[in-house]
């Protein structure tokens, strides 16, 4: 669970199971667990179970009755028929001296639970008589086994004077052992005269069958609920409850990115032109994994597409986490004076303006929620010039200065910007679309080994499951043989 929560911060449901372990099966882990309950508490208010375990360590382990009761509370408005949480209360308001209230709740956990209702139990909380044969150990606490022993609180309780002869017992201790689970040992503190001792010795050991049956109860619970999570709470693949748009999906770098994050399990919001090729993914990762996929067919330059496209998600997806802007392309690669403007014209208009626009759709709910994280895919043609390069080199060279200041706008709204700069990378369509298909002149790859799609989605990936409060501002990596985009060697694959 601990390294569940270091993969997955925001994850939901870690937070209580890591606490109950650390609460029902480590030693010395109190404070730890406590923690890990008020988080859990944080992530799902309305776990009923998380406040009754909370409300036990504060009552036993931190003495902070207060804090006890307040949860105790909680536990009971949230499941009402909670089995132990109105015992509890009950003991905790006894032990307050507030008799009404304890009164009250012993009533309720008798309903729910019969096993609470007890002669020593009916005594101290509802002030009933007890049998002169009923030894008056005082209340016994639901959760009394601990290593085979059963607790009994000492109490006092309002009782009769007696008479000197049954006085005269009352000093002695018996251990009584029962052979099932473990060696049990009881205090006696009254013990009466011969002919009474059996019958107490027996009500003794009834008391103890019922509360060895009431422990192998909650064993058995226990372990339908181990059951119960192992076939069908924990998927085969845990699901992230985070949307995660990215354009550019049909291909290359955004396809790779996108692979990483349906296995993971995260929601994602898949767009690019070709339709076709986002519901082929859609059905593929639902097959799977299991990953809720919408997908989105538009143009990133078309301003209104992309407003329509935020528009309509509904709101469960409109709450994006993360952004990826991936979606660009080269065109052409001709000296300035050669240039084709149309050429430069779609550069300009996908590169910059298309992500310009999905970042001015997606970041005011960004803003408004005050989370979330834009990844940039700029180049290293964003950071290094070379010839021929012109128009794609300053696009990308924007996308960095679009990075650097989006950063400055939005960081104080708890959103992380970071861009990822490649040099080559195949498996993409890159070099195809630069050369308008012509596959011949696209084998700018075959004398040296580039990076691979996989490689720079995967740098995605751990930029984006870093720590809330680790923002990695750009990645540059090249493959080994591509010392910068000016120096490569061509000598063969490695
Ligand atoms: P691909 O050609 O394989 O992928 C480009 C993706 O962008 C496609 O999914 C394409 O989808 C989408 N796209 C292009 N134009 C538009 C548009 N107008 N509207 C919507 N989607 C569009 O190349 P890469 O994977 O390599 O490219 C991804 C990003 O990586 C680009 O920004 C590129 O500049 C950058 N990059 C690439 C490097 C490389 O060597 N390959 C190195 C460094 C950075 P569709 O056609 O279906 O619309
Ligand atoms: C793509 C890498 O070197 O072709 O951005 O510009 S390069």
């Amino acid at each position: 669970f601990e390294q569940v929560l270091a993969l997955n911060p925001e994850h939901v449901e870690a937070p209580y199971r890591l606490a109950n372990l650390l609460s029902n099966s480590f030693e010395g882990q109190e404070v730890a667990a406590g923690a890990m309950f008020e988080k859990a508490i944080a992530r799902n208010a309305d776990n009923a179970d998380a406040h009754y375990q909370y409300a036990v360590l504060q009552d036993e382990y931190f003495d902070k009755p207060d804090i006890a009761l307040a949860h105790y509370k909680k536990t009971i408005a949230l499941d009402p028929q909670h089995p132990y949480a109105h015992y509890d209360l009950a003991v905790l308001y006894h032990g307050l001296e507030d008799m009404e209230n304890a009164k009250t709740a012993y009533e309720q956990a008798s309903i729910i639970n019969s096993e609470v209702k007890t002669p020593q139990n009916d005594a101290a909380f509802l002030g009933a008589p007890l049998e002169f044969n009923t030894p008056p150990e005082g209340i016994i606490r639901d959760d009394a086994f601990e290593g085979g022993n059963i607790i009994v609180e000492e109490e006092v309780l309002d009782e009769a004077p007696l008479a000197a002869e049954e006085e005269a017992f009352l000093e002695e201790e018996i251990v009584l052992e029962v052979e099932a689970p473990e060696e049990v040992e009881i205090p006696v503190t009254n013990v009466l005269p011969e002919v009474e001792e059996v019958a107490i010795l027996q009500s003794d050991i009834k008391r103890l069958e019922d509360l060895v049956l009431k422990n192998q109860n909650m064993l058995m619970l226990a372990q339908q609920n181990l059951t119960t999570l192992t076939e069908e709470e924990i998927p085969v693949q845990p699901r992230v409850d985070k949307v995660v748009v990215i354009t550019g999906a049909t291909s290359g770098i955004g396809r790779a990115t996108a692979d990483l994050f349906a296995e993971a399990g995260y929601r994602l919001v898949l767009t690019g032109r070709r339709g076709e090729r986002l519901e082929e993914l859609q059905a593929h990762y639902k097959e799977s994994y299991g990953t809720d996929v919408l997908t989105r067919t538009f143009d990133v330059r078309d301003l209104n597409a992309v407003k329509d496209m935020v528009g309509s998600l509904d709101e469960t997806w409109q709450n994006i986490d993360l952004l990826i802007n991936n979606a660009g392309l080269a065109k052409g690669y001709a000296p300035i004076h050669e240039g084709d403007i149309e050429d430069w014209e779609v550069m300009i208009d996908t590169n910059i303006k298309g992500l310009l626009y999905m970042t001015r759709a997606v970041s005011p709910y960004m803003v408004k929620r005050e989370s979330g994280q834009i990844i940039n895919v700029c180049s290293s043609a964003g950071h290094e010039v070379y010839p021929n390069g012109n128009v794609y080199c300053a696009t990308k060279y924007a996308v960095d200065a679009l990075t650097k200041s989006m950063r400055l706008d939005l960081h104080k709204h708890n959103i992380r910007v970071s861009q990822v700069s490649p040099g080559h990378v195949e498996e993409t369509e890159f070099a195809l679309t630069r050369f308008d298909g012509d596959a011949e002149r696209a084998k700018i790859y075959e004398d040296f080994q580039p990076l691979k799609a996989s490689d720079v989605a995967e740098t995605i990936f751990f930029l984006a499951t870093r720590p809330p409060h680790v923002n990695v501002q750009d990645v540059i990596l090249f493959g080994t043989q591509q010392a910068s985009n000016l120096v490569t060697d061509r000598s063969g694959r490695a």
